[in-house]
C-alpha cells in the first residue's frame, strides 16, 4: 500500500495586482498562500504519506525570490520521510534561468525535466512516478505521449503532470481518452483551479486557496491510497478562505434593519473568513440609503462587494394622482392595464418611471 497527497497550482507568490479588494488584503492573501503551503507540508507528516506529488504552479516565476525558494526547499527538507515529486507548470516552469535549479534540494525531492516524460523508481515502494516540466510559458503540441514505452504493470504506476483537458489549448493540450490509454495507476493533474475527479484514476487537484472571484467554490488537495493497484481518492478542503459570488432578493416592504438582517443571514460560507460578491435584487423602498447599508455590512463582513441591481419601490396612486396632465400619468394607465402580475411588465413600469422622474427633475 501506498499513501499519497497530490497538490498544484498553489501559486505561492502571486501579488495580487488585479483584483477588486484592496492592498492590505492582497499582502495578507499573499501570506496566506504561504501559510497554506506550511499545512499541506505539515499534513504530509502527520498522515505519514509516501508522495506529495505537486503538479506544477507551485510558485510564480515573476515574483519569486532565492529567499522564497529557499523557504521551500527548508519546507520539504523538514519531511524527509516524505517523497516530494514537482512537475513544473507555465507559472514556474523550468527555463534556463529557473529558481528549480538555482539552489540544492534535499534527497527527498524529485524535480522533472523537459525534454520528454521521465521515470522516477522507488523500488522500495514498488513504485515508478513518471512526470514532466514545462520549460516554456506555452505548449501547444508536444506529442508527450508518441513514443512513451510500455510500463511495468507488476508496480504501481504514476504520472504527475501539468495540462489542459481541451482539444485546442496553449497549455499542453491533452486528451483523457491518451490518459486513460496510458494505463497508470494514478494521473495526478495540475492548471486547472477548479477540482474535477475525471475517472476513477486520473484527477485535478485544484489550488488549495483560490486566488479571486473567479474561483468559487470548495478548495483543497487530493489524498489517496493505492491497495493492491487499486486507487482510492478523496477530495479534502483545505482552503482557509472562500470567494462566494452570490444574489439576494430583497421587497418593497423591507426596512433598513431587515435588509442588513438579510444580508447578514446568508447562508452561504462564513463571513468572518470568506470573500463575498452579493447582487442585490428586488424592490427596494426609495428611503433606504444604500451607502450607509453598505457601510454598515463591512464590518460584518471580512469583505464584501455589494452591486445593488435592485429597482426602487414607487407609490402608484399618489405618482397618478400628481401627474394627471402628464405622460407619467398616462405611462402608468398603460402598463396597469397590461396587467401589473405579470413581473416583466411590472418591473418595465418600474425602470421606466425611474427614467420618466428623472427627466422631470
Ligand atoms: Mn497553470
Amino acid at each position: 500500500m501506498i499513501r499519497f497527497i497530490h497538490t498544484g497550482d498553489i501559486h505561492l507568490g502571486l501579488k495580487f495586482n488585479n483584483v477588486s479588494f484592496d492592498r492590505e488584503k492582497a499582502i495578507a492573501r499573499r501570506r496566506e498562500i504561504w501559510n497554506t503551503f506550511e499545512r499541506i507540508i505539515q499534513y504530509a507528516k502527520e498522515k505519514e504519506v509516501d508522495f506529495l506529488f505537486i503538479a506544477g504552479d507551485l510558485f510564480e516565476e515573476a515574483y519569486f525570490t532565492i529567499g522564497d525558494i529557499t523557504r521551500v526547499r527548508d519546507n520539504f527538507k523538514s519531511i524527509e520521510n516524505v517523497n516530494i515529486i514537482i512537475s513544473a507548470g507555465n507559472h514556474d516552469y523550468r527555463g534556463r534561468k529557473s529558481l528549480y535549479d538555482r539552489i540544492q534540494w534535499s534527497s527527498n525531492v524529485t524535480i522533472f525535466g523537459g525534454q520528454a516524460i521521465g521515470k522516477k523508481d522507488f523500488p522500495d515502494l514498488n513504485t515508478v512516478v513518471y512526470g514532466y516540466s514545462w520549460e516554456t510559458k506555452e505548449i501547444y503540441d508536444k506529442e508527450l505521449f508518441k513514443n512513451f514505452i510500455d510500463i511495468d504493470n507488476t508496480k504501481n504506476n504514476i504520472l504527475v503532470l501539468h495540462g489542459d483537458i481541451s482539444h485546442n489549448s496553449n497549455y499542453l493540450p491533452l486528451s483523457l481518452q491518451e490518459l486513460k490509454d496510458l494505463n497508470m495507476d494514478y494521473i495526478a493533474l495540475g492548471h486547472i483551479h477548479k477540482p474535477q475527479i475525471l475517472a476513477d484514476n486520473i484527477a485535478y487537484c485544484g489550488c488549495p486557496e483560490p486566488l479571486d472571484f473567479g474561483e468559487e467554490g470548495e478548495r483543497g488537495i487530493i489524498e489517496g491510497t493505492i491497495i493492491n493497484k487499486r486507487v482510492d481518492i478523496k477530495f479534502l478542503p483545505f482552503s482557509r478562505r472562500k470567494f462566494i459570488v452570490t444574489e439576494i432578493e430583497v421587497n418593497e416592504n423591507m426596512n433598513y434593519l431587515e435588509i442588513v438582517e438579510r444580508i447578514k443571514n446568508i447562508p452561504e460560507g462564513n463571513r468572518d473568513k470568506d470573500f463575498y460578491r452579493i447582487t442585490l435584487k428586488g424592490y427596494i423602498s426609495r428611503s433606504i440609503d444604500m451607502a450607509n447599508i453598505i457601510k454598515d455590512l463591512e464590518e460584518s463582513f471580512y469583505h464584501i462587494e455589494l452591486i445593488d441591481k435592485t429597482i426602487w419601490d414607487y407609490d402608484l396612486e399618489s405618482l397618478e394622482e400628481e401627474n394627471k396632465d402628464n405622460i407619467i400619468y398616462h405611462y402608468i394607465r398603460t402598463m396597469k392595464e397590461k396587467g401589473l402580475d405579470d413581473p416583466v411588465v411590472k418591473r418595465a413600469l418600474y425602470l421606466g418611471l425611474e427614467v420618466l422622474l428623472k427627466g422631470r427633475e
